[in-house]
């Protein structure tokens, strides 16, 4: 025990090395001042257009940002699992459904890592997925609207880490839980934890079609942490990996009592396997309750459905779908390379990588050479399945991204760096400083069966004097280097939202041109949707007012109300009738209790408002959508609860 302690004390002492004061010098050491033909790389002229989309995890903003590269220049941020005031999302009566669960309401998540849907193992760029990892969930976002489309919780799962990675045909999103708990949920000691908790390892369909999503199976686990998780691709399609932490069970004090085993384990699950033993009619349904949200594009609306069942399989009913793969210290990155053949598991605490051979592993199982079991699975030998290790020379690797040309990149934590290492050899080429302390890293493609290379961008988890101080937290950093070449150069700096927990690049010309302008009108089935000014009305329903009113540049219709009394619940359905990109129209009303609203061409939205004050109140649009934008607002006249004025309205006539 001792030894593991001051082995983590000597770890983070040399963390504290690495990250400590001082590195400014060393940033500008070694990194020297930018030569211009670095300054080109990243100079993307007025006008000009990126060569790549990144989409970066925002972390415990709970949102996804879309960015250029080589540029870093931030273009939109995409509310997911987080309201978001600029546009309303999660306020307006239409996408707050999305953030319904079975706890509730839930208007924050802490969003970890986005991948884009794959066809044969390339990135398709339909949608990208990305999880939840505070109240399990996995979102779907279109990538023609770059909106979130839906939203599936999943239950028994807690700490939603070792996801959303998809299969090679995007058969699956795959969501595993990174802490174990009761299943199902009971109330029970916490130190009864060894033997009765357990792990949920999620399955979730996505339809070919329209993308929806449906869990598939769970499979019921040892409680180990699930860390992080990659799908087989070329001949190990059909099996997922995942690395395992916390194989001691520990329930406390884990930092050091999760750190007792020389190794943990890699799980490797014969996905295929199991879905034709479920397709079989194997599994056990349970009960269960968790939220299905689903975005209608033409009613511009979210509905919410709880379901309350889930299939759930134990592995040790299906002999060769789950195996363990012995793995040094324990393991973060679980990552594939991009034939399948290396499967890479990198312990924290280790300064080597480990690589398993998948050909090994399938040898090792038909000659049923196992090293014992866990709870009923297989544990195959180390020596058996290893591939190679890397001596790496670093410390604390994290995750593990490729090039085309068979080479890998891993990010170390501690000491702060990309290593570049070529597979099969495992021989280092080449590490190059970050500043500081990496996490992810992400080449375009770089976990698919084709990476476009060209760059890699370390995403740093601490910024310290990078950028100019903003009082005591900074945005976190990014880093691009061109990896072209030999040796990799580090190009560019620039700020992320949040804390990217890994990111997607795909080429721009794979969805610049399938990216929607403006929703057709004529499409809008939005129940309160107002088409033409001329449909412009205010009904009352009791308390409830609901007004259908029309919105293009520079007025709103109906432009003012009278009618309205103080205890009345007041719907602005706003119709934006625009028909031509990039023109959204705002709408923002005083003492909203919620937030504005802002409207895409095409589209409905919709907020209440309680009005608490007789008075006449102002109206008017948040976006500067012409010369007139100025002049486009309205009023509304909020009379006492037992005045008897008529509802009025004016249509600009
Ligand atoms: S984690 S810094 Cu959430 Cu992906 Cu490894
Ligand atoms: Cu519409 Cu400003």
């Amino acid at each position: 025990m001792k030894k593991h302690i001051y082995l983590v004390m000597g770890l983070f002492g040399f963390a504290a090395l690495f990250t400590g004061c001082g590195n400014g010098n060393q940033g500008k050491g070694s990194s020297g001042a930018l030569n211009s033909s670095n300054a080109e790389k990243v100079y993307v002229a007025p006008g000009e257009h990126d060569e790549f989309y990144a989409f970066m995890s925002g972390g415990y903003s709970g949102n996804l940002t879309v960015y250029g590269l080589p540029s870093g220049r931030m273009f939109k941020e995409i509310p997911v699992f987080s309201q978001f005031p600029t546009s309303g999302y999660g306020y307006s009566e239409e996408t707050k459904p999305m953030l319904n669960t079975s706890h509730g309401f839930v208007p924050w998540d802490d969003s970890h890592h986005p991948d884009i849907s794959q066809t044969n193992g390339e990135l398709d760029g339909r949608w990208i997925f990305i999880n939840g990892n505070n109240t399990p969930r996995i979102a779907r976002i279109s990538l023609t609207t770059f909106e979130t489309e839906e939203i599936i919780e999943v239950p028994n799962s807690a700490g939603n880490h070792s996801s959303s990675f998809v299969t090679e045909n995007s058969e699956y999103v795959v969501a595993g839980t990174r802490f174990s708990v009761p299943i199902p949920q009971r109330d029970m000691p916490i130190k009864e934890y060894k033997g009765n908790f357990q792990g949920a390892l999620s399955f979730i369909s996505v339809d070919p079609e329209h993308g929806h999503m449906d869990i598939k199976f769970q499979i019921i686990m040892p409680g180990f942490n699930y860390d992080l998780s990659h799908p087989g691709r070329g001949k190990s399609h059909g099996w997922f990996f995942f690395t395992t932490y916390n194989t001691e069970e520990a329930s406390t004090l884990q930092e050091v009592n999760s750190s007792q085993n020389d190794k943990d384990f890699i799980a490797a699950i014969n996905w295929k396997k199991v879905e034709e033993y479920v397709n079989n009619g194997g599994g056990t349904k349970m009960a269960a309750n968790y939220a299905h949200n689903v975005y209608d594009e033409s009613t511009h609306t979210a509905t919410s459905t709880m379901k309350k069942e889930v299939l759930t399989v134990n592995p040790i009913d299906i002999p060769g779908a789950v195996f363990f793969l012995p793995t040094p210290k324990s393991p973060h990155g679980c990552d594939v390379d991009p034939t399948g053949q290396y499967i890479i598991g990198n312990g924290k605490l280790s300064a080597d990588l480990t690589i398993h051979s998948f050909d090994n592993m399938i040898a090792a199982i038909e000659g049923k050479k196992f090293d014992g079991e866990a709870y009923g699975i297989p544990i195959l030998k180390f020596e058996d399945v290893l591939a190679g290790t890397v001596k790496s020379g670093g410390l604390g690797p994290l995750h593990t991204e490729f090039d085309a040309e068979g080479n890998a990149y891993t990010t170390f934590f501690i000491s702060s760096e990309v290593v570049k290492w070529k597979l099969g050899t495992w021989e280092v080429i080449d590490r190059k400083p970050t500043y500081y302390s990496v996490g992810h890293l992400m080449i375009p493609g770089g976990n698919s069966r084709k990476p476009f290379g060209k760059y890699v961008v370390a995403l740093n988890k601490i910024t310290k004097d990078r950028y100019l101080p903003v009082g005591p937290e900074m945005e976190h950093s990014a880093q691009i280097y061109d990896i072209s070449g030999e040796k990799m150069e580090l190009l560019y700096d620039f700020p992320t939202h949040g804390e990217p927990h890994y990111a997607a690049g795909i080429p721009a010309e794979l969805l610049a041109p399938k990216s929607t302008k403006f929703y057709k009108l004529s499409d809008n089935k939005h129940p309160y949707a107002t088409l033409g000014a001329a449909d412009s009305k205010v009904v009352r329903d009791g308390k409830d007012v609901h007004i259908y009113m029309s919105t293009i540049r520079s007025h709103f219709t109906p432009d003012n109300i009278e009618g309205v009394k103080v205890g009345d619940k007041v719907y602005f359905h706003v119709t934006n009738q625009e028909q031509d990109f990039d023109v959204p129209h705002g709408f923002a009303v005083i003492g909203a209790n919620t937030s504005e609203l802002l409207v895409m061409p095409g589209q409905t939205k919709t907020i209440i408002w309680e009005p608490k004050k007789v008075g006449v109140w102002p109206f008017y649009c948040t976006d500067f959508c012409s010369a007139l934008h100025q002049e486009m607002q309205g009023y509304i006249r909020v009379s006492p609860a037992n005045s008897n004025i008529d509802l009025s309205w004016s249509l600009g006539e």
